[in-house]
């Protein structure tokens, strides 16, 4: 079901991205306490397991309840496109990757943004995964040329 929770996991950045040929994420802490605002849906300063999901769930366009490829990219423009790719590859992390994310690859994403597996991703968490992300994949989101600051 679609609902008007369309702060996809991206949301600000890919709004951004409709005017812009390029998109400074850094400083990456600010961006991932961002995205991490965007997708904390109930407000609690946790990010529940079931918030992957509703992170997700416009990304299901076909509504089968697992986010194929190209639906995820469908919604992807550049500057982000090659990130996204990235990212998508990330996401389908169950063993063997095949293509789509479902709720076997939540599980596993969601202990690996749990850093003291306690069941629960807190902000914390959540920021200190998203940064090592954004600097890990450095190269996919940001141009060889950075435009120079006045
Ligand atoms: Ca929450
Ligand atoms: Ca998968
Ligand atoms: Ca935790």
């Amino acid at each position: 079901m679609v609902t008007m929770k369309s702060c996809f996991l991206f949301a600000c950045i890919i709004g951004l991205s409709l005017a812009q040929d390029y998109i400074e994420l850094r400083p990456y802490n600010l961006t991932a306490l961002n995205i991490f605002h965007n997708s904390d849906f109930n407000g609690n300063g946790q990010f529940e397991r079931s918030e992957l999901n509703d992170v997700f769930q416009n990304y299901d366009v076909n509504h089968d309840g697992r986010i194929a490829r190209h639906e995820y990219l469908h919604f992807v423009s550049q500057p982000l496109y090659n990130f996204a790719v990235i990212l998508f590859e990330d996401y389908d992390c169950a063993p063997p990757p095949d293509g789509f994310v479902d709720d076997v690859d939540f599980d596993l994403y969601y202990k690996l943004m749990d850093g003291n597996q306690d069941g629960m991703v807190d902000s914390d968490e959540f920021v200190h995964h998203w940064i090592s992300v954004l600097e890990n994949n450095e190269a996919a989101h940001s141009p060889s040329q950075p435009p120079v600051m006045p």
